[in-house]
């Protein structure tokens, strides 16, 4: 099997056709991918670079397919390298536990999302240094925000009554290391805030702090305060801890019971996942940013980007069909790995990082080329892709009459009609009538689109032209068109209204006309009816009807 891919590989590969895809290249990367998913590599997928046109959205309501996945660009963007799940922390963890959770993983930045679970802010190692610093300033140095739970926990510490205990709200940890006189003034000092008291073995310091309404008494060093203490304590609702540890390590550890939310900056550099990496990678580069947090619409953390991940060697993988060239292809491919091509038109420039499989054949059609890759892998493609790949074909070798049909796009069309239970006209037809905008305008309407007016010598000639790629819209709309004619030159009293049809595959022309058709003889162009002449060779109005018209006045 020569495709050059792993069925394990769980990147998608996109197959995809050119920008202002026609049936052909939005068929062909259905079909395509259809073939490579039936083979086993079910991360093929079929992709395209802009709107579907009416005829193609005919051909696809037609066999019930959807349309392949929108893809406006191929570029990298951040959710195709970031780190998904990244560990983070939330507005309520201590700032003890979270320095503990940032050395267990290493983290130099870890996100903080909220009590809804939505993206907050990060801490990095900068704003934990920030808030210690903070506690070398005398007038701040011990005040704590925090929990009653928080700091239970914070120290080791053992409740033995607790009032309020969740509710976090600043006040002052108070030592009790001095005489009661100067402790009952401190005591004071912050009653408006509230204390935590932390003390030793120190009975009478312990019942001050009860009597002046402490929010809570810490008693360090593993002992227990009196039963007469605990009474009053009980009485007044003064929370009682019992601590393991002395005072010095239990003042430490108050201070990283300290919430999250109280530490981390809110306005630290986020994106979304569809942000360029090329833009944020600069930035990050630029400002020495360790990561940033990707952030969904939502507002949920979707990951993060470190500088680990800038690195990775990330292109999205695609297959181009009915294309090859660079300038043809979906913006962004200088950023992507192209696994493979396969095309009907000219070589253009175009690079690989590597060797690929590159089919370019001059056939009338892509889907020709993929219907013999079904056939070489023995696959018969189900009747509504064989319905699909058919239209294709039909689509740019305009029935199989173009010049560019060859044998075997017509082996091709033969095989799939034959699977999807079509006949091969009557489908053409029902295509280009699907896509020809003409059926869907009034017959003066589509002459006066483009209409010009000439007069000499007291003739008055208007000629309206209208290309076309097939000529069985024009045998449909003749009669209307030629009504229209005759009004258009009533009123504006001419000698002679035209339309000029071109037919811009064949390279030839039809003139349908009302007036003096003498005046068309003498051109020298032969009448297939009386109102319809055959220009052979002509498309230009302007260089070739024109000045052959004005000389036979
Ligand atoms: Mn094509």
């Amino acid at each position: 099997m020569d495709i050059g891919m792993s069925k394990e590989m769980s990147q998608p590969v996109y197959v995809i056709g050119h920008r202002n895809p026609d049936t052909d290249s939005i068929c062909s990367a259905l079909a395509y991918a259809r073939l490579k998913q039936r083979m086993g590599f079910t991360h093929v997928v079929a992709a395209r670079a802009g709107e579907i046109n009416v005829q193609t959205e005919f051909v696809l309501r037609t066999f019930g397919i959807d349309p392949p996945l929108y893809l406006p660009d191929v570029k990298v963007r951040v959710q195709d390298v970031m780190t998904s799940e990244p560990r983070s922390v939330h507005t309520e963890m201590s700032v003890g536990d979270v320095l503990d959770f940032m050395q267990g993983y290493d983290l130099l930045l870890v996100p903080v999302t909220d009590r809804e679970g939505l993206y907050a802010g990060a801490i990095t190692l900068q704003d934990l240094a920030r808030f210690y610093s903070r506690h070398a300033d005398a007038a701040t140095s011990n005040r704590l925000a925090a929990s009653l739970n928080g700091v239970v926990k914070a120290i080791h510490g053992n409740p033995l009554f607790l009032f309020d205990e969740s509710v976090i709200r600043p006040c002052r940890i108070v030592v009790g290391a001095m005489e009661t006189e100067g402790f009952l003034q401190v005591m004071r000092y912050y009653s408006d805030e509230g204390c935590i008291v932390i003390v030793g073995d120190r009975k009478e310091i312990q019942l001050q702090a009860v009597e002046q309404d402490a929010r809570c008494l810490i008693v360090t060093g593993g002992f227990l305060p009196d039963e007469a203490i605990l009474e009053a304590a009980r009485r007044k609702k003064v929370s009682i801890v019992s601590a393991p540890y002395d005072t010095a390590t239990t003042v430490r550890l108050c201070h990283l019971s300290t919430p999250a939310r109280e530490v981390y900056s809110t306005d630290f550099y986020s994106v979304s996942p569809f942000h360029l990496l090329a833009d944020v990678k600069a930035k990050m580069l630029d400002s020495g940013l360790r990561g940033c947090p990707v952030v969904g619409d939502e507002g949920r953390l979707n990951g993060i980007l470190t500088r680990r991940d800038l690195l990775k060697e990330y292109r999205k993988r695609v297959i181009l069909v009915d294309h090859n060239e660079a300038s043809q292809a979906v913006p962004g491919i200088e950023e992507a790995e192209v696994m493979e091509v396969f095309d009907h038109h000219r070589i253009g420039s175009f690079e690989t990082l590597h060797p690929i499989l590159f089919v370019v054949e001059p056939v009338g059609c892509t889907n020709t080329l993929i219907t013999e890759l079904y056939q070489k892998y023995d696959i018969d493609p189900e009747p509504p892709y064989a319905g699909l790949m058919l239209s294709a074909i039909l689509s740019d070798t305009v029935i199989l009459r173009s010049p560019t049909t060859t044998d075997r796009d017509r082996k091709a069309a033969a095989y799939l009609a034959e699977i999807a239970g079509l006949e091969i006209r009557q489908m053409g037809e029902e295509i280009f009538n699907a896509s020809s905008d003409l059926l869907k305008k009034a017959p003066e309407e589509i002459i006066r689109t483009d209409y010009k007016m000439y007069e000499v010598k007291n003739h008055r000639i208007g000629i309206g032209q209208i290309e076309l790629i097939e000529m069985l819209t024009f045998e449909k709309l003749r009669g209307a068109l030629l009504d229209a004619l005759r009004q258009i030159s009533h009123q504006d009293r001419l000698t002679l209204a035209c339309l000029l049809v071109s037919d811009i595959i064949y390279e030839n022309s039809l003139l349908l006309f009302s007036g003096d058709s003498s005046v068309i003889t003498r051109m020298g162009y032969p009448l297939l009816a009386p109102d319809l002449a055959e220009l052979k060779g002509v498309l230009s109005r302007k260089k070739q009807l024109v000045p052959r018209l004005l000389s036979a006045l």
